[in-house]
């Protein structure tokens, strides 16, 4: 098989580029000193994380005049993600630290005033733009395929700059502004998003340029309903894993979080199925993420054996979207009694493939203490810890809420909202109390802190279930979904209550989440992710489009 050369100096998540390399027919040789560089035909630069920590690594490790070697030698060279913001001469992240230069351009943050940030989700890469349609795809990138992006800063566009000096841009829109999705020129090519993460449409990329193949004519001349801009409408299928009575890993499900069959059905764990083959069956019907969340923690085995770890390994040899992993990311003891932090845990998951981990009871303890210290950053968290080594963008705060209900505002000291769904005893208001431990201790604390004070702290988005919602089948709690969102800027999933396809049209119509997640109603095989899509755009939403 031909290889390619993946530079080797990022944390975050490489093994899903080497299995999208894998997939398309390449196999992977890594370059580990600047010394190999010289020897490499085709090059990768992968990246997630911090740009001024991108450089600065480069810099420090001596790769920085290879890698102006390589391209000057016209070699293929391909830069992912951070990989294509160090082309770029700076960044607004780290003023002081300068890009390689080689794009005349400097990164800006989005302007978060009407959107969230980080971008996260699908969006175009499309290089027709106003009266300039072309019917010629570059390295493989259609104008109606959708990509994935995870990033805070982007090089804004402006138009005709670039293209003067002879580079090929593609775009996408994020609000109101357009900045760059992709770019070529020469030998170079370099993308935004993650090719190995934007399913078939990415991988399709990701061939195209270990071919050479620059340009080819597109299967179909776009069409502008075709060429829909902007992000998609997210949909996430979520799995919770843990050992059912005999010892098996299974897919579970829960009705308010309670997993187990009604006393006169045998009271087991319900077993939905295996979770490598879900998940893949999720990622072949259309999901754009797949979630795990491990609901047992599996505390009697080596951290380093958890099972979780091979069924992330094997999940991501087929399935080429984002994966998310959750379930005791907190600092631990092994069960030699060594101590191992939270990050140690979070390495290892996204080394076995995860793109994101999730962190539950950790983030309330995290929060509460944090207001304890007088709203000061400790520094040290699971959440502040994780998110300075792989990016905020890789920690998700999974909230476990649930309602109680008061007569009135000044009843609790909590933040309080007003509800079209009276308690039981005709109460008009209610808090959302924090649980941990998978909803069996609630705290006295409200989500309204929780979720205020973890993007703070760092965290990149928030995955909000609900338990009063939860397995019931009756929509997502948009009072709740709405507080939210309007207390943050970070992007929220929402979670709990999916029933039909009609429910996802409803949250995303009657809240500004997102994302939005489902699970039972996909387990039981009531519907496929892929009609929930089709329901969505049917109802003139963007989707991204099922592409095989
Ligand atoms: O606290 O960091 O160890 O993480 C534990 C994780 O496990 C948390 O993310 C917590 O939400 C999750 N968890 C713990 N116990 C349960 C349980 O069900 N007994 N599951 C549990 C949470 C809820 C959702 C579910 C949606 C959608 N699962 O993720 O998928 O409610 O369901 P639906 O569409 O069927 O309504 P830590």
């Amino acid at each position: 098989m031909p290889t390619v050369h993946l530079l080797d100096y990022v944390a975050g998540n490489v093994r899903s580029l080497v299995n999208a390399i894998e997939k398309v027919g390449y196999t992977v040789e890594w370059v580990k000193t600047p010394a190999d560089v010289p020897s490499a035909d085709k090059l990768i630069i992968p990246g997630v994380g911090h740009f001024g920590h991108c450089m600065s690594q480069l810099e420090q490790a001596g790769y920085v005049e290879p890698i102006r070697e390589h391209i000057k030698a016209g070699k293929p060279f391909m830069g992912i993600c951070v990989g294509i913001q160090a082309l770029f001469e700076g960044s607004e992240e780290n003023p002081q630290v300068k890009g390689l230069g080689v794009i005349p351009s400097r990164l800006k943050k989005f302007d978060a005033t009407d959107k969230s940030v980080p971008h996260i989700g699908w969006n175009s890469a499309n290089t027709s733009r106003g009266g300039a349609v072309t019917d010629e795809s570059l390295y493989g990138l259609r104008p109606s395929s959708k990509y994935y992006y995870v990033h805070s800063y982007a090089a804004p566009y402006e138009e005709g700059k670039l293209e003067k000096l002879g580079w090929t841009v593609a775009t996408a829109r994020y609000g109101d502004e357009e900045f760059i999705g992709a770019v070529a020129k020469g030998n170079i090519f370099a993308t935004q998003f993650h090719p190995e993460k934007s399913g078939a449409a990415g991988l399709r990329v990701l061939k195209a340029f270990l071919d050479g193949t620059r340009s080819q004519k597109l299967p179909e001349k776009p069409s502008t309903s075709a060429t829909r801009e902007g992000l998609t409408r997210r949909v996430i299928a979520c799995l919770d894993v843990r050992t059912n009575d005999q010892g098996d890993l299974v897919v579970t499900k829960g009705d308010q979080y309670d997993v187990r069959e009604k006393e006169g059905e045998g009271n087991a764990v319900r077993n939905l199925g295996k979770p490598v083959d879900m998940a893949k069956k999720y990622y072949e019907q259309g999901a754009d993420e797949v979630t795990f969340l491990n609901i047992t923690s599996f505390r009697n085995c080596p951290v380093a054996d958890t099972p979780m770890l091979e069924i992330l390994r094997r999940t991501s040899e087929t399935v080429f979207v984002p994966l998310t992993i959750g379930g005791g990311i907190r600092d631990s003891v092994d069960v030699d009694g060594t101590h191992i932090s939270a990050l140690a845990i979070a390495t290892m998951y996204f080394k076995s493939g995860a793109d994101k981990v999730s962190i539950g009871s950790d983030a309330v303890t995290a929060a509460e203490e944090y207001y304890a210290r007088g709203a000061k950053l400790a520094g040290n968290t699971a959440i502040e810890s994780i998110s300075a080594a792989y990016g905020n963008q890789a920690v998700v705060i999974s909230v476990d809420p649930r309602r109680v209900y008061v007569a009135s505002p000044d009843a609790t000291k909590h933040h309080t909202i007003q509800t079209s769904r009276p308690g039981p005893n005709g109460e008009e208001y209610c808090w959302y109390q924090c649980t941990i431990k998978g909803g069996r201790e609630g705290r006295d604390f409200d989500v309204r802190q929780l979720v205020t004070a973890v993007e703070a702290m760092g965290a990149g988005e928030i995955l909000l279930n609900c338990i009063d919602k939860d397995g019931s089948n009756s929509g997502f709690d948009l009072e709740l979904i709405n507080d939210v969102k309007a207390a943050i800027k970070i992007p929220v999933i929402a979670s709990s209550g999916a029933g039909k396809p009609g429910h996802f049209e409803e949250v995303f119509r009657e809240t500004s989440t997102d994302a939005a997640l489902g699970a039972g109603m996909f387990h039981r095989g009531e519907y496929t992710v892929r009609q929930v899509k089709e329901h969505l755009g049917e109802r003139g939403l963007v989707v991204r489009a099922f592409e095989e």
